[in-house]
């Protein structure tokens, strides 16, 4: 069908019980490369809707450069050495910005004018285009809309709820990856001296599983590789990876190993643009000249089929060694740094390629094209991102992947090793300053013997478990630093309905969201700085600083004026709580951590290997790398010795009946997570709607559906219906079944209970829908407050 008659088809079909939502989806071609001018435009195009044009782009200037600050959104590092003058960021850096930069403001008044109920109307897009929050707010018990409170009564009110719990485990304490080293430091040690280790945060829906995968064979949960070994590499392999959206200025690095010989292999259900082809905008020759081809090899695996190849691909080095012996795998390396090599062998017996091709959905050719382009080289990177992690076996995939580089000695040397792709600008920094609902026994001892009180042993809550304690109602304080509890995580019918049993939920946010609206008895939003802002103390501005993707800590200094003067940093938020709820009782000098930084970082050096003499380093240029004895003396698991364990692992079953689609979910190129920065999709090709299902053009015909139908989507894992109204099929160049969808509007079908194993993070690109002709009557069963903005007219907020 025509794309003009698709369009026209779905503005012909009016939705009788929900006439107020007229779809106006454009379609226009997927696009086969990223950045370039188009990306330079809606940059700035973004920079004028929020009213901060001048401001935008001074604060861009200084985006990422050595003396300014450390782009908000995603974790991919700065080059060591050179930066560019004209600019140190991308098309997303500058949203991200953008959102944060706004001039726009919600103030008390806004809040009196209209009530949680009515702002629910609004779609996520709205909400977060209302500006920076300005002012603390308070919802009463049984009130309608959130009134002012000082800051002084709203820490009393926190502390009274907090000292009336039935013990320090009825809170919980959940951090979004903002949050800079100084504040996650205090935050952690707050909870702790509280008495608790419920510390969820976003890594539990994130990077989790690569930890997971990681810590126990290389022994340290982090990735091994530096900008520098992407420059001078042979094969770098992307898994479940979309740089061309989430993480731009990766597409920079990979060109240039590109431009010395390293080939690029693409594993991923889409052919998503980030991985074919790049402009750099940062170059003005680039901009407009001819896009660079990136991924030398794309194989369109299915969904979760990437063990199966991963499996295909070891049995043909298997194979190349066996012909060429001695060459294709590092005997002397797997001998001195590996255990379990022999029994790792023993499973191939029972692999065939062909069968492993065809459940990888892949042509045994291409397996075999990229088997080839390794074989013979050493230096081989590994990337992925959340096509992996958030799979049901993503640990065992990740170990999969180790396998490889294990059997061909490629970690620890230059230019080769494993790159988890981290997400939020500062989540890695979060872990390190032991934000974690799991602390080791080591990390414990050691804030112990410096601190000299008796830290919490039990383990606490990650994001899965908490959910499910809010609803048991054995958390009833719920305290977000940063984030979008609400619509990040999994099972949105079910976790609002935790949420609404809470006695108190309490937010540091900068924006407002739907997060906010749905809330428990009794709810509190505490304004507070983003990264570019001004953090001044004591009359000086500060500076915080944030570990990047790859272990690197560098300073990070804000430059805008705050939107309010009513805004508290999140550093002196905590210990301004720690020190109304602990009182005399508190063993820690919180008042010396609310005056001073540096304070925090003498501190912390104490008690986290890695940090000596942190308030200097700090300030160097470039900052400093954290200690990586993986990739600096291939040293790893500890309790081998040092040594890698090789793993074996299984093949997943992935079977589904004839009316089930395999969805993953995932970001647009127009928003941060929760945050929508506008309603286009633009190298997929879609504008002006986020409800939409990509399916196979046969699986379209053999479900009797047509592109532009609309949809309802079904989920029945542990025999609950979950539904997720009203949604346009788009036709994509996907794998049979397999089906893509956008985060956070499917969140409602991910089961709580649809986790990864080990890690116990929702497998929220393995979900098991039925599609379903669009019904009205659907909005018979669904939570009428979730679905407000779907439900009703949108007012007018102005
Ligand atoms: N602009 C922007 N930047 C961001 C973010 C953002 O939302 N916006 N979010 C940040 C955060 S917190 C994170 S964690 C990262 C996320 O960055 P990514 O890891 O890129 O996350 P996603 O877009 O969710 O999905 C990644 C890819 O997985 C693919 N995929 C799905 N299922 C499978 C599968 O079974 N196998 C394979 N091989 N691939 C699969 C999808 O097609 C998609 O291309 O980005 C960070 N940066
Ligand atoms: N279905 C599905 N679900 C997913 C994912 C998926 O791919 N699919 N991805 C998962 C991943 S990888 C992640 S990381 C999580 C993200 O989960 P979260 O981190 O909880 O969500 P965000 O949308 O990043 O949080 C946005 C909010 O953070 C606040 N904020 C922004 N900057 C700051 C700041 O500097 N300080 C403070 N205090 N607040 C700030 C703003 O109020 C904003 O509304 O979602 C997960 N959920
Ligand atoms: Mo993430």
């Amino acid at each position: 069908m025509k794309k003009e008659a698709i369009e026209e088809k779905i503005k012909k079909e009016p939705d009788a019980e929900n006439p107020y939502r007229l779809l106006d989806l454009k379609l226009s071609p997927i696009k086969t490369w990223a950045a370039g001018l188009p990306a330079v435009v809606a940059a700035m195009r973004d920079l004028v809707e929020e009213k901060t044009f001048f401001r935008g782009n001074l604060a861009l200037l200084k985006m990422n450069q050595f003396k300014g600050f450390d782009c908000p959104s995603c974790a991919w590092p700065d080059p060591d050495d050179e930066r560019s003058p004209i600019g140190e960021y991308c098309e997303n850096g500058a949203k991200a910005l953008a959102e944060e930069a706004t001039t726009k403001k919600i103030t008390a008044a806004f809040f009196r004018q209209h009530s949680v109920f009515d702002l629910a109307k609004l779609d996520d897009y709205r909400i977060g285009k209302l500006g920076r929050l300005t002012a603390p707010m308070y919802l009463p018990e049984g009130g309608t809309h959130y009134q002012s409170i000082s800051w002084e009564d709203a820490f009393k009110k926190i502390a009274a709820h907090l000292n009336a719990l039935d013990s320090p485990d009825a809170a919980a304490f959940y951090t979004s990856g903002r949050t800079s080293n100084e504040a996650s430091f205090v935050y952690q040690l707050f909870a702790k001296e509280f008495g608790t280790n419920n510390m969820p945060d976003c890594s539990n829906m994130c990077h989790e599983t690569s930890g997971s995968a990681l810590r126990p064979t290389i022994g340290i949960g982090k990735g091994t590789v530096t900008l520098e070994d992407f420059y001078d590499t042979d094969v770098i392999i992307i898994v479940g990876q979309n740089p061309g959206t989430n993480a731009p200025r990766m597409m920079s690095a990979l060109a240039k190993g590109k431009q010395n010989g390293a080939k690029i292999v693409a594993i991923n259900p889409l052919p998503e643009a980030g991985l074919m082809g790049f402009r750099n905008p940062q170059a003005v020759t680039s901009a407009i000249g001819k896009a660079g081809k990136l991924a030398d090899l794309f194989l369109p695996v299915k969904i979760n089929g990437d063990m199966a190849l991963l499996k295909a691909l070891e049995l043909l080095l298997l194979d190349f060694e066996k012909k060429s012996p001695g060459e294709v795998l590092d005997h002397a390396f797997i001998k001195e740094k590996t255990t379990g090599y022999d029994a790792f062998l023993e499973q191939f017996k029972d692999y065939n390629l062909e069968e492993l091709a065809k459940e990888a959905g892949v042509p045994a050719a291409a397996i075999y094209e990229m088997a080839q382009m390794m074989a013979f080289k050493k230096r081989i990177i590994f990337c992925w991102g959340m096509g992996i992690t958030q799979q049901p076996n993503g640990v065992d995939m990740i170990r999969e992947m180790l396998n490889i580089l294990l059997l061909k000695g490629s970690i620890g040397i230059p230019g080769a090793g494993v790159c988890p792709v981290r997400g939020h600008s500062n989540v890695q920094g979060n872990r390190t300053m032991m934000i974690d609902e799991k602390p080791t026994d080591k990390q414990l001892d050691r804030l112990e013997s410096f601190f000299g009180f008796k830290m919490p042993r039990k383990h606490g809550y990650d994001v899965v478990r908490a959910i499910k304690a809010i609803h048991e109602e054995k958390v009833k304080l719920l305290f977000c630093m940063g984030g979008n509890f609400l619509s990040a995580t999994p099972d949105t019918t079910y976790t609002a309905n935790a949420l609404r049993k809470l006695n108190l939920l309490v937010c540091v946010s900068t924006k407002l969201n739907r997060g906010h609206l749905i809330h428990g008895k009794e709810a509190i939003i505490l304004p507070t700085y983003g990264r570019s802002d001004k953090d001044i103390v004591n009359g000086e501005v500060q500076i915080i600083s944030t570990e990047n993707s790859m272990g690197v800590v560098q300073q990070s200094k804000g430059m805008l004026d705050p939107v309010s003067k009513d805004l508290i940093n999140e550093t002196q938020i905590v210990c301004r709580l720690a020190m109304a709820t602990l009182g005399s009782r508190a063993v820690v000098n919180w008042q010396r951590y609310h005056d001073s930084y540096d304070a925090v970082r003498d501190d912390i050096e104490k008690c986290i290997p890695g940090f000596e003499n942190y308030n200097v380093r700090v300030r160097q240029k470039g900052g400093f790398y954290l200690p990586n004895a993986a990739r600096d003396y291939q040293r790893f698991a500890n309790e081998l010795d040092g040594r890698a364990p090789f793993t074996i692992t299984a093949i997943p079953d992935n079977h589904l009946e004839a009316d089930e689609y395999m969805m993953a979910t995932t970001r647009t190129h127009d928003q941060f997570n929760t945050t929508i920065y506008g309603l286009d999709d633009r190298y997929r090709g879609i504008k002006n709607e986020r409800r939409v299902i990509f399916m196979n053009q046969e699986d379209i015909d053999r479900a009797g559906f047509s592109a532009g139908d609309k949809v309802d989507l079904f989920n029945y894992d542990d025999n609950v219906e979950r539904i997720a109204p009203l949604f346009v099929i788009v036709c994509y160049p996907i794998p049979r079944q397999n089906t893509v969808t956008y985060f956070p509007e499917t969140n409602v079908l991910v089961s709580v209970n649809n986790v990864v194993k080990e890690s116990n993070m929702p497998a929220s690109k393995y979900v098991k829908i039925k599609i379903r002709k669009h019904d009205p009557e659907v909005y018979q069963k669904i939570d009428k407050i979730l679905y407000r903005s779907l439900l009703e007219p949108e007012q007018d907020v102005e």
